[in-house]
């Protein structure tokens, strides 16, 4: 169906004339939609909800006009702009948070306009600004009910299912790549040691269980464009239940990675400790009223424990036939994990170091 005529079942301002392909995500269909209303255009965004990846998307949607409807109101108690500073959900003409069509599930977001979602850092200050922003993000969250939450993709952050569903990869070896990994498999069997680590600290409630974002790479943050300024968290698929250790993990794999997550050539990676430190001197100063002296203690180990479960994810999916992240060709998923484990040895490199003068902090 023409994406112009999808657009007109949500409650836009006007006829939507242009549908763009929109960002590099690798998860949704984004697009940017123009609509015309006498002479004046507003842009909205379009997504396709993957349905391999969420298959409820009634819960998912819930999830997302719960945690949108908290986080506008905070924005609003806050003073701030609650059509910039946060996602809105346009509900459909029937007041419904999502239209499905064909058997596709579509939702629609205020477009935020002269922003920038960035793959890599442009300065410093762009690092520092998305770790103000996440803050900002946790702190809006913290009094809000986990228990509304439904858990759309279940044991998202487990690593130790995600090191079994890995080894059930192995072992049913779909596609016969098997032989092209061993060396990798073993790798990361080397270093199982790490996977319970997180688990097990909020297991025995050692370390809080907060609401918390899941997917806290620097491009799911809108920085303003002109200044770089902290605008809004985005890609709230993941929100649930989690440690705040997953997200500064995540965002540090990301960050400071010095080269791309598809360099065919893993010797490129290197770990940016410059942007290490500014990220995480930012989120301590955040977080001071918050941060627990476990979860400080850790956060270098969370940088690690996310780049090796995000590898395993990828070479999960390679063996598995790249179902489940977006690839150009077909090695892609495996490339991807050489990167991720070539940033763990980094990390590893660096670990007692890092781990000293983050505490110090
Ligand atoms: P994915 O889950 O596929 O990563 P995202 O929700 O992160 O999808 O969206 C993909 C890209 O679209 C983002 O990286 C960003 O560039 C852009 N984007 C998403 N939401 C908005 C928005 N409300 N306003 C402006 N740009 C957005
Ligand atoms: C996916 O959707 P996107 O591109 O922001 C994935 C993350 C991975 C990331 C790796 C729902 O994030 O968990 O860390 O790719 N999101 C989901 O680049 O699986
Ligand atoms: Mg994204």
């Amino acid at each position: 169906m023409d994406l112009r005529k999808i657009c007109n079942l949500f409650q836009i301002n006007g006829e939507a004339i242009e549908v763009e392909p929109y960002g590099n995500g690798h998860v949704n269909d984004t697009y940017k939609v123009t609509v015309k209303f006498g002479d004046t255009l507003t842009h909205y965004l379009l997504q396709r909800m993957n349905p391999y990846i969420f298959n409820n998307i009634g819960q998912l949607m819930s999830n997302i006009q719960n945690v949108t409807d908290w986080l506008r109101d905070e924005v609003i108690k806050e003073g701030g702009n609650p059509f910039r500073d946060t996602l809105c959900l346009i509900h459909t003409v029937n007041d419904k948070s999502y239209a499905v069509v064909d058997g596709d599930s579509y939702r629609m977001y205020n477009f935020i306009e002269n922003t920038v979602s960035l793959n890599k850092p442009r300065t410093a200050y762009d690092f520092s600004e998305s770790s103000v922003a996440y803050a900002r993000f946790l702190k809006r969250l913290t009094l809000f009910d986990a228990s509304k939450m439904n858990v759309v993709i279940p044991n998202f952050h487990n690593t130790p299912r995600r090191l079994y569903s890995l080894q059930l990869a192995v072992k049913n070896d779909k596609l016969g790549r098997l032989k092209s990994v061993k060396d990798e498999v073993k790798w990361v069997a080397e270093r199982e040691k790490y996977a319970a680590r997180i688990t097990t600290l909020l297991a025995s409630h050692a370390i809080p269980t907060r609401v918390t974002h899941n997917d806290m790479m620097l491009n799911n943050i809108l920085l303003d464009e002109a200044t770089g300024n902290g605008v809004a968290v985005i890609d709230l698929d993941t929100v649930m239940s989690g440690s705040l250790l997953y997200d500064f993990g995540d965002a540090i794999r990301f960050g400071c990675n010095t080269t791309w997550e598809n360099d065919p050539d893993p010797e490129n990676v290197h770990f940016n400790f410059g942007l290490y430190k500014v990220y995480t001197k930012t989120f301590i100063e955040e977080m001071a009223d918050y941060i627990t002296p476990l979860e400080k203690k850790h956060l270098v180990f969370g940088a690690c424990l996310m780049t090796y479960e995000c590898g395993m994810r990828y070479l999960t999916d390679y063996l598995n036939g790249d179902l489940y992240f977006k690839t150009s060709y077909d090695a892609e998923n495996l490339i991807r994990a050489r990167t991720q484990f070539k940033l763990v040895e980094r990390i590893e490199e660096v670990n007692m170091e890092l781990t000293d003068w983050t505490y110090q902090l």
